[in-house]
């Protein structure tokens, strides 16, 4: 009886290790220098993530909006970027290319935020991100998620 209260305890100890890594939130700001204000974050694979863009530009929303766009391995992000200065009633996100896009916020304008949430990739490796708003990752506005086990 004792053993098998222990083999019970063993196996629930075995599938609390196995669990997921506990939901994380990040926080990146838009800048005005056409950065984010992380270009490095970082997710356990499959863990569950929130990534809330701010931006507190005082220039008009024309002149200084930012999105938050994260990209599949492999993805061409010139050629992304590209796509979606044409999907500018669309957030400028390229309907062609959301089959290279994991997920993305809305287009944010300065005193707006938005949030995202999403799983990070199973698979360990590192994942580009970008803001589509024309011009933006031309001059840098981009970074990288990198998915690894924790520990
Ligand atoms: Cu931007």
């Amino acid at each position: 009886m004792i053993r098998r209260v222990s083999a019970t305890l063993l196996l629930l100890l075995a599938a609390g290790a196995a669990a997921a890594a506990p939901a994380k939130s990040v926080t990146l700001i838009g800048r005005n220098d056409l950065r984010f204000s992380k270009d490095h974050i970082t997710a356990a694979p499959g863990q569950k993530i929130t990534v809330k863009l701010v931006n507190k530009s005082h220039l008009p929303a024309s002149a200084m909006s930012h999105n938050w766009v994260l990209l599949k391995p492999g993805a061409d992000a010139g050629a992304i970027d590209a796509a979606a200065q044409s999907a500018v009633d669309n957030d400028y996100i390229p309907a062609s290319k959301s089959d290279r896009i994991i997920a993305h916020t809305g287009m944010v304008a300065g005193g707006e935020s938005a949030t995202v949430t999403f799983m990070a990739p199973e698979k360990p490796g590192d994942y580009e991100y970008i803001c589509t708003f024309p011009g933006h990752f031309t001059a840098g506005m981009k970074g990288v998620l990198t998915v690894a086990p924790e520990g």
